[in-house]
């Protein structure tokens, strides 16, 4: 039988092949330096009541994913303690905006792994069996094993959600897409810190008839959640 999710600017998946065990819910870096007080995007300057808006709704994606048996993934960004694998490039465009990624703030060492900042924030905390992404870039496919992870498991639909719509979520469903796998983004699910950066990087993927996927509401994506 075919399973959809209702979606821009097509009924998600395109084949109707939707599955609890071929389908990931992904929670994109919602870590206390992207969403939380004294982390690295406040310490940028921005608003992080934008970047708060979507946990509502990823945690109630979450319940159903977990009530229904989806596999559930979550990535965090950051760099080893030594920033062995931190570019001088990213690191010196960091301290430009005064926020230097490996440089000390109020949540510890920014984004670095095993700080403080660098934890996803508790009211989204993976349960034990979940697995954890640990990425240095924007994309979780660079430098990482989630493709071997989602291929040994079987997964060829992703439900992406979380932060930010415009840096390290697109870049993971432009990732998925070439690798041919089947993406969904989440509108309310995810947010950026520039609310028309949010909104035209969900326009973007509506182009050309879906060009890294489909966008769908969390209403929608519950209902279509089924085992
Ligand atoms: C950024 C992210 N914006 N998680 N990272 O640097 O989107």
């Amino acid at each position: 039988m075919s399973r959809f999710i209702q979606a821009e600017p097509y009924l998600w998946p395109y084949d109707g092949n939707l599955k609890a065990e071929n389908t990931a819910l992904v929670v994109i870096d919602m870590q206390i330096d992207f969403c939380g007080s004294g982390g690295y995007v406040e310490t940028m300057g921005y608003d992080i009541e934008l970047t708060r808006t979507p946990i509502p709704a990823i945690a109630q994606l979450l319940d159903r994913a977990r009530s229904k048996g989806y596999k559930v993934i979550h990535t965090r960004e950051g760099h080893r303690p030594d920033l062995s694998d931190l570019p001088e490039n990213k690191r010196w465009r960091s301290r430009q905006i005064g926020a230097g990624i490996g440089d000390f703030g109020p949540c510890g060492q920014i984004l670095v792994r095993g700080q403080p900042g660098w934890e996803i924030i508790p009211e989204l905390a993976p349960l034990p069996h979940e697995v954890i992404i640990d990425k240095p870039g924007k994309g979780s496919f660079y430098a990482t094993d989630f493709e071997l992870i989602l291929k040994t498991c079987g997964i060829r639909n992703l439900i992406l959600t979380g932060i930010t719509t415009d840096v390290c979520v697109h870049t993971t469903m432009r990732e998925a897409n070439d690798r041919g796998f089947e993406c969904l983004i989440v509108e309310d699910a995810c947010a950026a810190t520039d609310v028309s950066n949010h909104q035209a990087a969900l326009h973007m993927v509506k182009m050309q008839g879906g060009v890294f996927g489909a966008v769908a509401h969390s209403t929608d994506t519950i209902l279509g959640m089924t085992t």
